[in-house]
């Protein structure tokens, strides 16, 4: 490179994503600078390390498919391993690669700026200082923004508080303690089960129910290790050739569910409740989370479990999820429901009585209830997709940040959600327009492939500056909101479209078409004709 800078490239964020980008750049022999505000490697998994906190996704195929050596080395416990494990990987993964003698640690990239004259960016390192890079790459997540309810009084209450994504790295200790969760996404689900096997007394306060599909978790024995060992050479192909980059999910009836009799359809998802294999419910047809007809009979037939299921009829009727199933993220857990069943478990419907206020005691509800706490613990999620870029002040060309120039939502644009008009040379691997549907470390092996790709390009063709075209904005921003526009999270409350958040205004914020139409448009975009480059030789003689 020509120009006079600290580093090629600096990545912001040590998790999967911005990991493997700083693997990608040292290959491929640039330099390259890692920063991260947490006290090690991990990201999701460095934060989340509530009770009960696992992936969702088969370990199997929730880890880099880029190397045999790092593969055949590791061996995973269980099908869906906890936090600590994963954490463990990623660990494994970084010493192996011997990456940690690129990254910063503890230190929060607050700001950035890039600086048109110069082609550089100008990151904040904190403490007064300053560096400068080429290519600026944030990773640093789309659900890493903590959201938490404003209730009136908290900062009285004698307890303690948590955000699920903030959890201390010491344990917490729930015996003889009265706990609040608050929400029942995936995170709450997972510290649910956990804590009510714990806490003295547990009260749920529930805003919206969920569909939770039950998943076992076996041990991986040495057979199986054996076996994934052997298949890895057709590892990454089979991920990348599936729907959502999940290959152990398959249709199970390659029709309509309504082309069975409601018996059928009801032996088929009974014998798929058995086999708890989480998210493979939602394929048990074709057409479940396409067609409103056949989804409702999932959901009907879910709803159903849970009425046999919870034995107390007042909290099983305010477990009844009505939205579209799979239109907010499916969520997969063991014994969710039986967790109503124990007698040191409440759930406090907020739809019907909802938060009034906290006092030092405890959370009080609209119907004067005051629900005594010595812990609360929020697991209400985050400022999904944009909240992380938009909060860090990184300006571009003309000086506007990120927030500005996406108006906080309102004027959502990305180019395949990794560049952006008006930020040349900058690169977002988990941003916003990233897909949601699919296995989110296959989708960042994508993105960091087609990011090292572009680079090499443009340092082949000697260019200063690589930036999103307008056009490139439009064409790929339309064919988000078009595939949003015909799922079915259109028609649902979720983070996806920012409906999470009172007042985040309504937009497609993921990517919700499916993995292969998705890594379609990478391969063609290989052209470059969507990105305006200015050449630097150019630049030098202007
Ligand atoms: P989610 O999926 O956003 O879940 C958050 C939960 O918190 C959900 O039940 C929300 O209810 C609830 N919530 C949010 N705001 C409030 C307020 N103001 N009052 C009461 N309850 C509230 O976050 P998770 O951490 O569980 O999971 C995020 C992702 O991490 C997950 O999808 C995986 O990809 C991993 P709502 O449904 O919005 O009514």
């Amino acid at each position: 490179m020509n120009q006079q800078v600290d580093f090629d490239a600096v990545v912001v964020g040590a998790g999967f994503s911005g990991l493997y980008m700083l693997h990608l750049l040292r290959e491929a022999g640039y330099s390259a600078q890692l920063y991260d505000a947490a006290g090690d490697v991990g990201g999701t998994w460095y934060w989340n390390q509530y009770p009960g906190a696992r992936c969702d996704v088969p370990a199997e195929f929730y880890n880099y498919t880029f190397s045999e050596e790092i593969h055949r080395d590791w061996k995973w416990s269980a099908v869906y391993p906890e936090q600590d494990e994963i954490l463990s990987y990623i660990k494994y993964v970084t010493d192996k690669l011997d990456l940690r003698k690129d990254i910063q640690f503890n230190t929060r990239i607050t700001d950035a700026k890039y600086d048109p004259e110069a082609h550089t960016w100008t990151v904040n390192v904190g403490g007064g200082r300053t560096v400068t890079s080429k290519y600026f790459i944030p990773a640093i997540g789309n659900v890493s923004v903590p959201h938490a309810p404003a209730i009136p009084g908290l900062d009285k209450f004698r307890g303690q508080t948590y955000h699920t994504s903030q959890w201390p790295h010491e344990p917490v200790d729930f015996k003889g303690k009265r706990v609040a969760v608050i929400g029942t996404g995936s995170s709450g689900v997972q510290a649910i089960t956990a804590i009510s096997k714990e806490a003295e007394h547990l009260t749920v306060f529930q805003r919206t129910p969920q569909y939770v599909m039950p998943v076992e978790n076996p041990k991986v024995g040495e057979d199986d290790l054996e076996r994934r060992r052997a298949e890895f050479p057709t590892l990454r192909k089979r991920v990348r050739e599936h729907i959502v980059g999940m290959p152990c999910f398959d249709v199970r009836k390659p029709y309509s569910a309504l082309e069975d009799t409601e018996d059928e359809r009801n032996r088929h998802y009974e014998a798929l409740w058995q086999e708890a294999k989480g998210f493979q419910m939602l394929y048990a047809y074709t057409d479940l989370t396409i067609n409103d007809d056949a989804n409702a009979t999932i959901a009907e037939f879910v709803r159903g479990k849970i009425r046999e299921i919870v034995k107390d009829p007042v909290k099983a009727e305010n477990l009844m999820p009505t939205y579209l199933l799979g239109g907010k993220r499916p969520v997969v857990a063991t014994n969710y429901y039986e967790s109503y069943n124990r007698e040191n478990v409440d759930l406090v419907n907020l739809k019907k009585t909802p938060i009034a206020e906290c006092t030092e005691n405890g959370l009080v509800t609209a119907d004067g209830t005051e629900h005594e706490l010595d812990i609360i613990v929020f697991a209400s999620g985050f400022d999904a997709m944009i909240g992380p870029l938009a909060g860090t002040k990184i300006r571009g060309r003309e000086g506007i940040t990120l927030k500005e120039k996406w108006d906080d939502g309102r004027n959502l644009k990305t180019y395949l959600g990794v560049c952006h008009v008006g930020f040349p040379n900058m690169f977002t691997i988990t941003g916003p327009h990233f897909p949601l549907t699919a296995n989110a470390l296959a989708v960042n092996e994508v993105i960091a492939e087609w990011v090292i790709d572009c680079i090499e390009h443009a340092e082949k063709q000697g260019l200063a500056e690589v930036e999103a075209t307008p056009e490139g904005e439009e064409d790929w921003t339309a064919h988000v909101n078009e595939v949003g526009e015909q799922s079915i999270y259109a028609r649902t409350d979720s983070w996806y479209t920012g409906a999470n958040i009172e007042g985040k205004p309504r937009a497609f914020y993921g990517y919700t078409g499916d993995f292969q139409t998705y890594q379609d448009r990478f391969e063609k975009s290989k052209d470059y004709k969507a990105l305006a480059v200015k050449p630097l030789q150019q630049v030098e003689t202007t």
